[in-house]
């Protein structure tokens, strides 16, 4: 496939309640989309793909105008140069730009999506996925009280989610927690994220968490310490799962050597794309370690791909793949719809959902035409 043109549609969409995290409020969902256009030998198609970067560098070091600026300068110049462009190959023609991962994968997407359509194949059916529904667990924001907390975790637990998750951080950790398991009992999967927000000196502190049968600890530590997840996971009980800190499969294969994650949220943003993803998926399998198939509040497009790279063997606990509707009430594309705890994978070539050009010219709010 010949890349053809290229453009980014940065688009803004309301969230139906703000979403707290450690780091910052959101109320509401900036992202870009890629539409990118290839000839091919059953002629022109077109990919889409979603950029995960978030409008600030607090969750990442990446952030959305970084990553539509370095597509601008230095990605789109080395794929509009490749003659025989594959999903397989995006990373490798991407190679010498250093980090970067979110701005890599929304490219790896389009290029999958453009390969999938022109072979009529699906995501799931491409990347290995042995199943057709996936767990869908929902990942609960900090609320401004305890009473909150429970009546919001009441609701999800009311429509079915698989399992929640709850952000935490200090000020917001052990009361909420305890408060969720004395309202709702010990017979639902429950575990808490709390993005960076501790540090080691903490240890003793959310060693209190262990009180609490919780599924997982996400991410206490800093994006950089991996040894000190190692030092805290030997403290804890509750097994340790580390989210931030795997940017890559070196960063997991580290991770897992030291024992500083028991547990593995794979995100294919984070970590560059779907093919790097998979490569994480496969070392964790093969070392007996559990992935989950993590969120970043992704549109339709980007919820449909993860649901589906989430039928993958090795994803054998929830993911953050929710319903649609836990964060718009209107979308871009068709409605991911959580039904008795899980979501349906759609089964169509490339991801499988249309963009609605109605809906994406409603939210848009800039048009970046990278076409040399
Ligand atoms: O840490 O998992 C996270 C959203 C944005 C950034 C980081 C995280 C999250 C979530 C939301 O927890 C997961 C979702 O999309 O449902
Ligand atoms: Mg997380």
């Amino acid at each position: 496939m010949k890349l053809t043109s290229l453009r980014l549609h940065q688009i803004q969409l309301p969230l139906v309640s703000p979403f707290t995290t450690s780091f910052m409020t959101e109320t509401e969902k900036d992202c870009y989309l890629v539409e990118a256009g290839f000839d091919t030998p059953n002629g022109p198609v077109t990919g889409w793909g979603e950029s995960v970067a978030m409008v600030a560098p607090l969750y990442s070091a990446e952030y959305m105008d970084q990553g539509i600026d370095l597509t601008r300068r230095f990605l789109a110049p080395l794929l509009f140069e490749v003659e025989d462009l594959t999903a397989e190959t995006v990373g490798w023609h991407l190679r010498h730009i250093i980090g970067n991962p979110m701005a890599k994968h929304a490219l790896e997407m389009a290029v999958i999506e453009a390969q999938l359509k022109m072979r009529g194949q699906s995501f799931k059916e491409y990347m290995g996925g042995v199943v057709d529904t996936v767990p869908s667990g929902v990942s609960v924001g900090i609320q401004d009280s305890v009473e909150q907390t429970v009546k919001v975790i009441g609701e999800y637990l009311e429509e079915g989610y698989s399992r929640i998750k709850l952000k935490i951080k200090p000020g917001a950790d052990i009361e909420p927690v305890a408060a969720v398991r004395k309202a709702f009992g010990d017979d639902f999967l429950f575990q808490v994220d709390a993005n960076a927000a501790y540090t080691l000196v903490d240890a003793n502190h959310l060693k209190r968490l262990d009180d609490y049968g919780l599924l997982l600890i996400e991410q206490p530590l800093g994006e950089a310490d991996i040894r000190q997840h190692a030092e805290l996971a030997k403290l804890m009980d509750t097994p340790m799962c580390l989210d931030e800190s795997i940017v890559s499969a070196e960063a997991a294969a580290d991770a897992i050597s030291l024992g500083a994650t028991s547990v593995i949220n794979i995100k294919p943003g984070r970590v560059g794309g779907y093919i790097e993803a998979k490569k994480i998926h496969d070392l964790a399998r093969a070392h007996g370690v559990a992935v989950w198939h993590g969120g970043m509040v992704e549109t339709g497009l980007g919820r449909a791909a993860n649901a589906a790279f989430a039928t993958l063997p090795g994803f054998t606990l929830p993911g953050d793949i929710s319903g649609s509707k836990r964060f718009f009430t209107e979308d871009i594309t068709e409605e991911i719809v959580m039904h008795d705890g899980v979501v349906d994978v759609p089964q169509g070539p490339g991801f499988g959902v249309t963009i609605d050009p109605a809906k994406l010219e409603k939210f848009t709010v800039a048009t970046h035409d990278l076409t040399p």
